[in-house]
């Protein structure tokens, strides 16, 4: 090497962390930096024929591109160099290394070296300590990189997620968790090619960028894993099938831009879940669109509370004492108008506000709104009962108990009053803590009842300690009860075990004369549905019912 160059040379090795090769073109001799010499006890600073030295330090499963990517150089096939890969260092781990190098012409155009920096990722937290795979920020600068790249034709931007990946956790501990993450990721690098890299993102979803490729190939990909997963390899003595679920965006055909396709592979992979998970699904036009109804749904929604609730607004459904034929109370219903004055089924708006954490606020707003409401009503008859929904996670929520109180107190309502509709749904998992909860309230004589119960995964020996004042049996089972012995045997064995423990239960959604005339003879407490009425404004029911 000429004097002026061995200089330049020096400056650069002092003046970098990152370690330095220059590959002479005419000679084929490399030179590394020393630090990188020591670092993975190559044979010296100069070297001919690297490759049989570093083909003992590359991880296995990045060889194969190590060796191209090298080739390339030596046969001045190259004019730039990008790659990722795993080495061992001197005492076995391995570390991720970037490698970027450029081919130096003479004014001839005749190639003189090869030259360029080897930098540490670790050093900057590029890597999932856990996976040892490459981290989000990485995926975006790899897709950002590749969408720049002429040679990058097309490319395939997928996720992929396991499914009850947090019950996996809590059934088997979270080491479990760790190990099966490690799995999923020796076993998916084990299947990519080449043209395909993997990333850890977050928690246990990972994300593949696959260069110039077509969908048949994605889905190939994604049927090799599940095929890997149900041989068992990543089972680790887990009774459990592993599943995964995945969603992919194309490059150019979906999106040109990296914000827009990490977006899209997003809303393809929630799309996989929704379908029912263990699946794999394509970005789409429709996709999109239900997104951003939902997310327009979710300002409208969020500018109605900022304006004051004025799209917001209660209905009330009247519960029949079986006994005496008599309204005993109303179960508290909300609705919401959009901005265009069409009203919006809860089921559709209720998960949008718990997603984005606006529920709780709105279930301040609608317990004021209907303790206010219905206070005369429980004035003129002190039997009458006010049945509230409320989300589990308002009832997690630390504040509620105090805030359920307080606004009690304010309004001035009286606590017998009162009923607490939880959802049977969520109480198997969480039945400790909800039964603290559940005495705390009762304790102040607000009744509890477990609502749409038989569509959970309670057991009627949950209601041994009798945690609940009401059950209220789900209206999935009188749909049937004309020719269902089943369901109509499950209403009286519920109402038969409720009553020994003092329980006292209600039955929704009876809508006709022959389910009623059936039901009638069955000692059921409460009954509810559109056969008596439907659910209707305050007004009405004073009118209907306190108005004589
Ligand atoms: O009306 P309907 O289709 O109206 O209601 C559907 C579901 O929405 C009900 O089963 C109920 O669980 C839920 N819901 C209605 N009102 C409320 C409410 O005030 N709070 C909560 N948490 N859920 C409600
Ligand atoms: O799950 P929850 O009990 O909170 O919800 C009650 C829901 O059931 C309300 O949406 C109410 O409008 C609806 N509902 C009440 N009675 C009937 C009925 O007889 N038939 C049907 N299909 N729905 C009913
Ligand atoms: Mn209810």
């Amino acid at each position: 090497m000429d004097d002026y160059l061995e200089i330049l040379y020096k400056v650069l090795l002092e003046g970098s962390d990152d370690y330095i090769y220059i590959n002479d073109c005419s000679t084929g001799l490399f030179r590394y930096s020393p630090t990188l010499v020591k670092m993975f006890a190559l044979p010296g600073e100069i070297v001919k024929d690297p490759l049989k030295y570093w083909k003992n330090i590359v991880h296995p499963n990045d060889w194969e591109k190590f060796f191209k990517a090298n080739q390339n150089i030596v046969n001045n096939r190259t004019e730039k160099h990008l790659i990722e890969f795993r080495a061992k260092k001197r005492d076995g781990e391995y570390v991720w290394l970037r490698c970027r190098g450029k081919l130096i012409r003479n004014k001839d155009k005749k190639p003189l070296f090869f030259a360029g920096t080897i930098n540490l990722l670790g050093k900057e937290n590029k890597i999932d300590p856990l996976t040892q795979l490459l981290n989000r920020s990485e995926f975006n600068i790899a897709l950002e990189r590749n969408i720049k790249n002429n040679l990058v034709k097309n490319m395939a931007v997928i996720m992929i997620d396991i499914d009850e990946f947090r019950q996996i956790n809590e059934i088997y501990g979270r080491d479990k968790g760790d190990q099966i993450l490690k799995s999923l990721s020796t076993v998916t690098q084990s299947i990519l090619r080449q043209n395909a890299t993997l990333f850890r993102l977050e928690k246990d979803k990972m994300g593949i960028l696959m260069k110039n490729c077509k969908k048949s190939d994605v889905e190939q990909l994604y049927l090799e894993i599940q095929k890997e997963l149900l041989k068992g390899n990543i089972q680790n003595h887990i009774r459990l099938d592993i599943e995964i679920s995945a969603g992919c965006s194309m490059y150019p055909l979906d999106g040109v831009s990296a914000e827009d396709l990490y977006q899209y592979t997003e809303y393809a992979l929630q799309s996989a879940k929704e379908q029912g998970k263990n699946r794999l699904v394509f970005f789409t036009e429709e996709i999109l669109n239900e997104k951003k109804g939902k997310l327009d749904l979710l300002c409208q929604l969020r500018d109605d509370m900022k304006e004051g609730y004025n799209g917001f607004f209660l209905n009330y459904q009247p519960q029949i004492q079986h006994k005496t034929g008599k309204l005993i109370g109303v179960e508290v219903l909300m609705r919401w108008r959009n901005k265009d004055g069409n009203l919006v089924s809860p089921m559709e708006f209720i998960p949008i506000l718990e997603k984005h954490g606006l529920m709780y606020q709105v279930g301040i707003w609608l317990l004021r709104t209907a303790l206010r409401e219905t206070k005369e009503w429980v004035l003129k008859n002190p039997d009458f009962s006010i049945s509230i929904n409320v989300s589990v996670l308002q009832l997690l929520d630390d504040k509620f108990l105090n805030d359920l109180y307080m606004i009690i107190e304010e309004e001035d309502f009286p606590p017998e009053n009162l009923i607490i509709e939880m959802t049977e749904s969520y109480v198997f998992k969480n039945i400790n803590l909800l039964q603290k909860i559940f005495n705390d309230i009762r304790k102040r004589k607000i009744r509890v009842a477990l609502d749409d119960f038989g569509t959970g995964y309670s057991s009627l020996y949950m209601l041994k300690n009798s945690p609940v004042d009401i059950v209220k049996i789900d209206r999935a089972f009188v749909k049937d009860i004309t020719n269902s012995e089943f369901d109509l045997h499950f209403i009286r064995l519920v109402v038969d075990i409720c009553h020994t423990v003092s329980i006292e239960v209600c039955l929704e959604g009876i809508e006709k004369d022959e389910e009623y005339e059936i039901l009638k003879n069955i000692p059921l407490d409460i009954l509810q549905g559109y056969y008596f009425e439907k659910p209707m404004s305050k007004d009405k029911i004073t009118e209907l019912y306190f108005e004589k």
